[in-house]
């Protein structure tokens, strides 16, 4: 008969022992692949467990939520997705001139004093977005256009904070992003925290605004660097990190005023901890960065090289632990908290400006 294996020649018999080989590995694959699933379906696991194991991302409340005041949240709710089923991918971003605040506060009519949280489950994580500010109304309109939606299609308990700095001072985006750390812990307790630019604008929902188990950079590309990243060690523009790791790190130096610096001062502070930055992928971490010119007062820092260089000898003491300042207005307005804030400036009046 044709198909006795005795009839073959040496050659033939090894070809078809490696197809038998082959097709007995795929086999195997998919027969332990799907088993592992029946048995994930047979013996179910916490969903957080599930979460973790699938994507290696730690949930950071699992805990059942204080009940709210105003509207008590029902500890029955089932915990939110990780991956909601609302997200929608990339989206083509479009900036209308004519938009208004109140357009956008009438599209988003869940959010209530910059914040909003899901009714249909209890949310994964409470995140508040930091965005340092002065004098950027329209990028702060475009941004929470966006952003808004954003936060609810996926599925989280979230604030928007704007930290305005008051005064014709030198520019500090790290000090004011302390400043609302400090300022946020005391209204609710946050679980994460972004710290974002104003003029960054998510193009992808997949780009999810959770804290993971390590330090999260968001912004891997942006359409004014070709959506590449600036440079390896780019920490900057939007990150993500929880309470415990910005605590670690005692929060972001105080010292840089004027542009540049800080955001690399805080990797360092980072690496200092042993903790690693993630990122997610190119694919979805992108940003359109609404266009603008360098603005007056947040010049280039000219220090910015020899404060680098300072920082394992100093991050303990410059930090959250010395954020000297003066609140001056807490407003909660329809789509964010605005927290008006006296950071000092180091030319006029160099004690308060550390
Ligand atoms: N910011 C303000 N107001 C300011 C300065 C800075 O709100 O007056 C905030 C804002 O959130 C901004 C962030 O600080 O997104 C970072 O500042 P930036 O946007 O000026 O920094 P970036 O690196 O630009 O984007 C630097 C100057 C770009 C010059 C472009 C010339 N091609
Ligand atoms: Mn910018």
């Amino acid at each position: 008969m044709a198909c006795k294996f005795g009839t073959y020649s040496f050659p033939q018999r090894l070809k078809l022992l490696l197809i038998i080989v082959s097709l007995g590995s795929i086999l195997t694959w998919i027969v332990t692949h799907n088993i592992q699933d029946l048995v994930w379906e047979v013996n179910p696991q916490p969903l957080e467990q599930k979460v973790q194991r699938w994507t290696g991302v730690q949930i950071v409340s699992t805990g059942p939520q204080k009940p709210q005041p105003v509207t008590p949240t029902p500890t029955s709710l089932p915990l939110c997705a990780f991956l909601s089923p609302y997200l929608r991918g990339a989206t083509a971003l479009k900036f209308d001139a004519q938009l208004t605040f109140e357009e956008v506060q009438k599209r988003n009519p869940k959010v209530k004093e910059g914040r909003c949280k899901p009714q249909e489950c209890h949310a994964l994580q409470r995140v508040a977005i930091l965005i340092p500010y002065r004098n950027r109304e329209r990028h702060l309109l475009y941004l929470l256009e966006h952003l808004h939606p954003f936060l609810q299609r996926q599925l989280l308990d979230y604030g928007i904070y704007i930290i305005n700095q008051a005064g014709n001072g030198v520019f500090n985006r790290a000090k004011l992003l302390n400043v609302g750390f400090l300022e946020a812990l005391k209204e609710y307790p946050w679980d994460c925290f972004i710290f974002h630019d104003v003029d960054l604008v998510p193009e992808n929902d997949f780009n999810l605004y959770h804290c993971d188990h390590e330090p999260k950079h968001l912004v891997v590309g942006r359409n004014s660097t070709g959506y590449r990243l600036r440079y390896k060690m780019y920490f900057g523009g939007a990150t993500a990190m929880t309470k415990q790791q910005f605590t670690r790190v005692n929060g972001f130096s105080n010292r840089y005023w004027g542009w540049g610096g800080e955001d690399d001062d805080l990797r360092i502070r980072v690496q200092l901890q042993k903790m690693k930055i993630v990122r997610p992928s190119l694919e979805v971490a992108r940003y359109t960065m609404t266009f603008h010119t360098r603005d007056h007062g947040n010049e280039i820092n000219p220090e910015r090289m020899a404060l680098l260089k300072k920082v394992p000898q100093v991050w303990s003491k410059d930090g959250l632990n010395s954020c000297s300042y003066k609140v001056l207005t807490i407003q909660h307005k329809p789509l964010y908290i605005n927290i008006t804030v006296d950071i000092g400036d180091p030319r006029h009046n160099p004690e308060v400006a550390v």
